[in-house]
This record gives C-alpha cells, sequence and structure tokens, in this order.
C-alpha cells in the first residue's frame, strides 16, 4: 500500500470515530449545568479536504496544504430542529474565519458544511473576522455581529501588532447566503462583544456594546453596554449606556461582554456573559450570569457572585491559556438551553442546563458581597441552615451526610 493511501485510511477512520462519538453528560456535576465529555468541535472536525491535497499524484506523501489550527468560540442556532454554530476556525496562518457545523442533538455528531462562510466584506477588507453572535431578530432576519479586527491605521511605522477592533453585521434568512451590512458605528474608539437584541425596544434594534479604549483594555469602558439604533443597514448607537459594570476584584474587573443574545424567561431576560480578570499567569476569562428587567432591559435585577463555569482540566490549556468564553446559546421550545464555551481559544464545548435551572441560579445565587469578611458571612448563613436542617430531618440520606462531619 502506497504512502497516500495508508495514511488516508488512517485520516478517515480516525474522523469516522470521531464525528460519531457519542457525548454522555458528565454527573452528577454541580447541579446547574452538566458538562459533556468531550468537546464538540476540534479542528480535527475540520474535513480532509479543507487541508489535504487529496490528488496522489500531486500529494504523494499525503500532505497538509493549508492546516486548520482550531475550532472554537462559535454563534449559534436552532433552525427546523437542526442545531448549527458559526464556529470560529482558524487556520494555520492565524487568520480566523466562520464555518458553520450542524447536528441533530447539539452535543455530538457536528459535521462542518462542504465550505466555509463566504463572508463579504465593506470597502475596508478585514484583516481577521470572529466571534459571531446569531439573533434571530422579530424583523424576519437572522443579524451576525461579529469583530473586525483591522491594522490600527495610526500604528507607528514598524509597530506591527496595533490593531482596531469593530463590530461587522451581516444579515441571512438560511445561514448560507450573507448580506454585509456597514460596520456598527458608536461613541467609543473600539467595539468587541457587540449582540443584537431579538426583539424591539421603543421601535429600535437595541445592542448590547463592549466600549474599549483599546484593542485589548477596555480602560474608560465601564462594562457591558446597551444602546439604541434606528436602522441596521446603517447601524448608529450614539449613547451607549453600561448596563452591568466592571468591579473592583471579582471575576470582571477588567473587562466583561455579552454572551449571546438573552434569554427571555418570565423572570426577566437571563444574560450569559464572559468576565475577565488579571492573574500572575494573565489573563483569566470564565463565564458568567445576570438579570435584566422585561419591562427595562436596562435594569439589572439579579447578579449572582462568581463565575458559572470557569476552564478546568484540559480546558486550562490552549493558544490562550485560562480561558472560557461564550458567544452562543441555544434555547429549544421544551426550555433546554445548550451554551455553546470554547476553552482556551481551541476547541468548542457544551454545556447543557434547563431555563428553570438557570433562572433558578440567577435568582437564588447571592451576589458578589466584595470583601472577604461579608464573603464569610454570607457562607455561614448557608452552613448554619444546612446545619439547623439536618438537626431537625432524620431521614437516612441526612444521616450519611451528618456522619461525614467532624465529631
Ligand atoms: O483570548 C480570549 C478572548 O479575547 C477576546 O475577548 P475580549 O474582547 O473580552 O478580550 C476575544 O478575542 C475572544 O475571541 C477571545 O476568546
Amino acid at each position: 500500500m502506497s504512502t497516500y493511501e495508508s495514511r488516508l485510511t488512517q485520516l478517515i477512520e480516525q474522523q469516522e470515530e470521531l464525528l460519531v462519538r457519542p457525548n454522555p453528560a458528565v454527573e452528577p456535576g454541580n447541579g446547574i449545568f452538566s458538562r459533556h465529555q468531550f468537546p464538540v468541535l476540534t479542528e480535527k472536525h475540520a474535513p480532509l479536504f479543507w487541508s489535504y491535497d487529496l490528488n496522489p499524484e500531486t500529494n504523494p506523501h499525503l500532505m497538509e496544504r493549508i492546516g486548520v489550527h482550531c475550532a472554537f468560540n462559535a454563534g449559534a442556532i436552532q433552525l427546523d430542529g437542526k442545531f448549527y454554530v458559526v464556529a470560529r476556525v482558524e487556520g494555520n496562518d492565524r487568520k480566523s474565519f466562520f464555518a458553520i457545523a450542524e447536528s441533530p442533538n447539539g452535543i455530538d455528531n457536528f459535521r462542518f458544511w462542504d465550505h466555509p462562510v463566504t463572508m463579504p466584506e465593506t470597502d475596508n477588507p478585514d484583516t481577521n473576522v470572529y466571534d459571531m453572535r446569531l439573533t434571530q431578530h422579530e424583523d424576519g432576519w437572522i443579524y451576525g455581529l461579529f469583530c473586525t479586527e483591522r491594522k490600527d491605521p495610526n500604528a507607528a511605522e514598524f509597530d506591527l501588532s496595533s490593531a482596531e477592533a469593530q463590530c461587522g453585521i451581516a444579515r441571512t434568512k438560511d445561514l448560507k447566503t450573507w448580506e454585509r451590512l456597514p460596520d456598527l458605528k458608536t461613541p467609543s474608539p473600539q467595539q468587541r462583544n457587540v449582540v443584537l437584541h431579538p426583539e424591539y425596544v421603543d421601535g429600535k434594534y437595541a445592542l448590547y456594546t463592549r466600549p474599549q479604549d483599546g484593542f485589548i483594555d477596555a480602560g474608560s469602558g465601564g462594562g457591558i453596554g446597551w444602546g439604541l439604533c434606528d436602522d441596521m443597514t446603517n447601524a448608529v448607537v450614539d449613547k451607549e449606556t453600561i448596563i452591568d459594570s466592571r468591579e473592583y476584584h471579582t471575576i470582571k474587573e477588567v473587562k466583561n461582554g455579552q454572551g449571546d443574545a438573552p434569554i427571555k424567561t418570565d423572570k426577566g431576560w437571563l444574560h450569559i456573559a464572559h468576565g475577565v480578570r488579571g492573574c500572575a499567569s494573565g489573563l483569566r476569562y470564565v463565564i458568567y450570569a445576570f438579570m435584566t428587567s422585561l419591562e427595562d432591559p436596562t435594569k439589572l435585577t439579579h447578579s449572582p457572585g462568581g463565575f458559572l463555569i470557569a476552564p478546568e482540566g484540559e480546558e486550562l490549556v490552549g493558544d490562550v491559556m485560562n480561558v472560557a468564553f461564550t458567544n452562543g446559546t441555544i434555547t429549544t421550545d421544551e426550555g433546554e438551553v445548550f451554551i455553546y464555551y470554547a476553552s482556551s481559544d481551541t476547541r468548542l464545548h457544551v454545556a447543557t442546563t434547563t431555563v428553570d435551572k438557570l433562572v433558578d441560579y440567577v435568582t437564588n445565587t447571592p451576589a458578589d458581597p466584595l470583601y472577604s469578611a461579608k464573603c464569610v458571612a454570607q457562607r455561614n448563613e448557608l452552613i448554619d441552615k444546612n446545619l439547623d436542617y439536618l438537626a431537625n430531618n432524620d431521614s437516612d440520606l441526612l444521616k450519611r451526610i451528618e456522619a461525614l462531619r467532624v465529631k
């Protein structure tokens, strides 16, 4: 057998195994959501014909020609019962592009479509595009808002790193054909993590923004912003109001950003976002949740303390370490929630839960009291309530918990 034939057989077998592998929930978890055993998308999910020249005459060693490096931060949507993610796929050349993968159940069997998304450009070409948020708006369009990154036009001659991030906008009806619209204009020097609210507010489009002074630093940008705009074909936000602020010594002290569009629940708009803090090993990205009012979506009503999802195990390691990031969720008519989160800018995972559980989490988890002494008081309150409960109930399971205590 030639090198070409044996390598091709191996590659096909490995990919077949990967694509159909079941992805069971890891139980018991924390009761809020379930992690699943395997990532839902990796670079190894990319079709072989994306990276190899499959002609044995021109590629007898069956070498990769244009490598796919990773598949991560994905927007998500359910259409006609199928689960779709629009992943950020990155080539070995560091450039990201969007590619759609679909699954029958949202947790495994994801397969990429044959071609990545051909995203039209504006007059100002995008150097890099990533992190699409998909919103099915009540105007009938599916909008994809994403980061468009370009070289900073004011960078000094030999500064080849400074960049500018802005919000690119495209819309589609079928995820296949995309109409590119002008980039969003806001008062802020740069923008990333901009998300379209699914409903009109006061007859206008509403956007979650993330004002930032520089490409990395939020600077004077105070947190997750909110602004209204008249027209998505020429989107201008004149005024940004901060609805979820950064806070000293919290999981979101350096910056934060809206994940996907919020989930509408009976109790309010449920948001899943990311928060960033600094530490000796660099920036640490975690996922957190909050809720805003149905009547006034700029009003924060619940802000559970701490993170919802933090990177753990192999999630901690990748191109950009210590990152859990989300820009896609799917909520089914049955109230199941699929949170697509990526780890360390390398691979995509899913956490499954329900609207009921998330509402319970957001409304019953106490807010961060911001001081250690207050955190101890908060925990003591829970401990005392539990010990009192154990003392007054004597079912077998409670007795077993009681037996674990220091006597
Ligand atoms: O590298 C971690 C993340 O950094 C950025 O997020 P933020 O704008 O909050 O800093 C984005 O580039 C994101 O894609 C990336 O995962």
